[in-house]
């Protein structure tokens, strides 16, 4: 004879009522994480926003790069309308123009600027009003080409890193005035000398019946390897 006394059936399938209170006892086997997990799990998600990080700094520059690339060729562009238009490029100085009192610095960008921007002979060649800048902040005593500005200031064309572009006339490239070589790439940056880009095994100048028109790049610094030309 069997003295237990049955579990009634609605008691066995019930699940087990948690303690007053609400806490809910752990289950067997579960803990938590330790400190040398945790650390592991910071030290991967780090690297991650490292990797990410350098990824999009990256992807910027060669961004940035591209788009100056296209502006550059642009500007190329439109000097071949200018020189059929004028007979010949722009001069590496507005002092070729009439100009004087010139700052000797971004000279030849300035030149470039003023001479695409006049109105005369059929008008205005290219505008590019968003890189407009005057690093150098400087004026001419006269409006020397007929530029469109409505004032007097000496405006240099920048890239998509903030610093101005180098134009020189080919007529330059062998004997450069000294204030055609000065530039100041940005308002941060010191004054820097620049020379026409050479083949270094043949010593011939790059465009050498044109023009050299370039972007020193990333670094800010003419003649290394981030520098940026037009498609000559
Ligand atoms: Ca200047
Ligand atoms: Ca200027
Ligand atoms: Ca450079």
């Amino acid at each position: 004879m069997n003295s237990q006394i049955p579990t009634p059936k609605s008691q066995q399938d019930s699940p087990p009522i948690p303690p007053k209170g609400g806490a809910v006892p752990p289950c067997r086997g579960q803990r938590g994480f330790t400190l040398i997990e945790l650390l592991v799990v910071i030290c991967i998600i780090g690297i991650l926003v490292a990797l990410t990080t350098v990824g999009i700094v990256k992807a910027l520059d060669s961004a940035r790069s591209s788009s100056t690339q296209s502006v550059l060729d642009s500007i190329s562009g439109a000097l071949a309308q200018y020189a059929q238009r004028w007979g010949d490029y722009p001069p590496t100085s507005l002092q070729d123009l009439g100009a004087s009192n010139l700052n000797d610095k971004n000279n030849g960008v300035e030149s470039l600027v003023a001479c695409m921007a006049s109105d005369l002979k059929g008008g205005i060649l290219l505008k590019l009003e968003d890189r407009l800048s005057n690093v150098d902040e400087d004026s001419a005593g006269k409006n020397i080409t007929h530029w469109y500005f409505g004032d007097n200031q000496l405006r240099e064309w920048t890239d998509d890193f903030g610093n101005v572009l180098i134009y020189m006339h080919h007529k330059d490239f062998a004997k450069p005035r000294a204030n055609m070589s000065l530039y100041k790439f940005s308002k941060d940056t010191e004054e820097q000398k620049t020379a026409p880009e050479q083949n270094p095994a043949t010593k011939t100048y790059s465009n050498p019946d044109k023009f050299q028109l370039r972007s020193v790049g990333k670094d800010g610094k003419p003649g290394t390897s981030d520098d940026l030309r037009a498609s000559y």
